[in-house]
């Protein structure tokens, strides 16, 4: 039996709207935001472990909000099985609109044909889904980043389109790519470039502000820290030159994991997080159980982000600023 942290925050109805842990019903992991008009989306795996495993994920959810307060369940959207080619592993992912459509890009473990994590593309006319295999095959496979070390090194999409109109695609676990996407949303246009920023664990997120791109990712120091932060790197391409600029926060409660998810609702910033500090029943917060949280996220006119700091508070009490 492992021991409820001491930091657990207390659940039920206690808990103001919008207080952290977001999600309370069920272990939800790798946030990943999409604002669509007056909703925002926020799209996650689904954690499952049991005792003794260290992730079981089967399955994506999705929830929106109006208020970031109030959260509508909108229950799975997509099983990993959906995807023929992949046989287990329904790991980050992130949701972009673009041609009318919705485009849900999911890092998955790819079948014995092609060995390794992969990454795959599903489409759907709602931002709700159901979303089915756009490809029927994975967009990105370990085979298509044979520098890498390692088999897992091919997760954690993250889109963004430019202001010109081009979809681009960053991923990765240890080293990190980016690579543009055809227009048709289900094929890279052109190479796979390294970008790897310091201390790059997985977890990369882009978004752009003022006119600076932003990579967000999970990081870690290995000579100073055991657990993941986060950390961020800015440019004034989406090509690079990437310039590092330190740690955004601290590690997550009790998790090894964290992963960024970020968007702008409503005239407001705002940074997804994990931790592992939910408990439901007896079920108490792991590697493989984790929660979603959020905090506000402040963009300072030199270009930097102010450090955020992880609360139990969330986004239930108003900013700072
Ligand atoms: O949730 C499974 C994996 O753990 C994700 O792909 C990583 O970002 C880390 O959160």
């Amino acid at each position: 039996m492992v021991a409820l942290p001491s930091h657990a925050p207390a659940q039920g109805p206690a808990a103001p709207p919008g207080a952290n842990p977001i999600i309370r019903d069920r272990f939800t992991a790798d946030p990943a935001p999409l604002v669509i008009g007056d909703r925002l989306y926020l799209y996650v795996g689904h954690d499952e472990a049991g005792p003794g495993e260290m992730f079981n994920m089967r399955e994506w959810l999705v929830y929106s909000t109006a208020d970031m307060r109030h959260w509508t369940d909108h229950g799975p959207i997509m099983a990993v099985t959906d995807f023929k080619w992949a046989k287990k592993d329904a790991w980050a992912a992130q949701a972009i609109a673009r041609n009318g459509r919705y485009w849900f890009y999911a890092a998955v473990e790819h079948d014995d044909t092609r060995p390794g994590k992969a990454i795959g593309v599903a489409v759907s006319d709602s931002p709700t889904g159901p979303f089915v295999d756009a490809r029927g095959s994975a967009l990105i496979t370990n085979a298509m980043t044979p520098k890498g070390t390692h088999s897992w090194e091919d997760i954690d999409p993250t889109v963004l389109t430019d202001d010109d109109g081009t979809t681009w695609i960053a991923w990765g676990n240890r080293q990190a790519y980016i690579a543009r996407l055809k227009p048709n949303m289900i094929e890279l246009d052109g190479p796979i470039t390294e970008i790897t920023p310091p201390h790059f664990e997985e977890g990369p997120w882009l978004h752009k502000h003022g006119g600076l791109y932003y990579l967000t990712y999970a990081s870690l120091d290995r000579t100073l820290h055991s657990d993941e932060r986060v950390s961020y790197a800015t440019a004034r391409s989406l090509r690079g030159p990437w310039t590092y600029r330190g740690e955004l926060t601290g590690s997550a409660r009790n998790s090894f994991t964290i992963h960024p998810g970020i968007a702008e609702f409503r005239g407001r910033w705002y940074l997804f997080l994990h931790n592992a500090a939910l408990r439901i029943g007896d079920r108490a917060g792991a590697l493989g159980r984790r929660a979603v949280t959020v905090e506000y996220l402040h963009h300072n006119r030199d270009g930097t982000l102010r450090p955020v700091v992880q609360t139990d508070a969330g986004v239930s009490v108003p900013p700072s600023d």
